[in-house]
């Protein structure tokens, strides 16, 4: 399969889950902003423009996070079983409350003010939500999973949009935690540089 992302964007979450499993798949870099790839258009293969966006093995192309998340939980196991009504609620969670509903505003350079205060407003429930889940918890499921992918790649935003994690102390050690598995921090680092590049 093929993996279309923009570096340290929410796609992260997906190449993070291919490490995590040892899955083959190759990496093409999208520039989100001018809506191209390689030079050539990208809404000739994704008409919303958006990463991540995969072509799966069967040569389709599939979009949404919740989507492609599942789709390579599905194909590439790891070592637990998620139940999966709970991941897809995960999954609905970060992407739609927290994702879109939080970030989608504090990281836009055309968000106006107001929208990134009540984003910050928005943000004080939904991670006091999340801190309260993760008091003695390793990971929002029982083992790791693409959901914990997906919200390790979205607190990662908060370290330049804020808000700041050490207010909410059982998430701020989850990420930590996230952080230093080999599988993610190689995901995070390798982005880091090509963000640093594309800069
Ligand atoms: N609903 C989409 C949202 C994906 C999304 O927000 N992608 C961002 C990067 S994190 C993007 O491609 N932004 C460029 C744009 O929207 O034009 C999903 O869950 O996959």
């Amino acid at each position: 399969m093929e993996l279309y992302f923009a570096p340290l964007a929410c796609s992260l979450a997906t190449r993070m889950w291919l490490y995590e499993t040892g899955a083959e798949a190759r990496f093409t870099q999208v520039d989100t902003r001018a809506k191209t790839v390689g030079g050539e258009n990208f809404l000739a293969i994704n008409p919303k423009g958006q990463v991540p966006t995969i072509r799966t093995h069967d040569g389709e192309i599939l979009t949404e996070n919740a989507a492609i998340l599942q789709y390579v939980a599905e194909r590439f196991p790891g070592a637990g079983r998620p139940n999966p009504h709970r991941l897809r609620e995960w999954l609905s969670f970060i992407g739609a409350e927290l994702h879109r509903g939080v970030f989608g505003a504090l990281l836009s350079p055309e968000a106006p003010a107001e929208a990134k205060a009540y984003a910050r407003h928005l943000a004080k429930a939904r991670l006091g939500y999340l801190n309260d889940h993760l008091a003695g918890r390793d990971f929002l499921l029982d083992e790791f999973s693409v959901a914990d992918a997906y919200l390790t790649t979205v607190l990662n935003w908060t370290r330049v949009a804020g808000p700041d994690l050490a207010d909410y102390p059982n998430l701020a050690a989850y990420h930590g935690r996230m952080l230093g598995r080999p599988a993610v921090l190689k995901a995070v680092m390798e982005e880091q540089a090509l963000y640093a590049k594309a800069a």
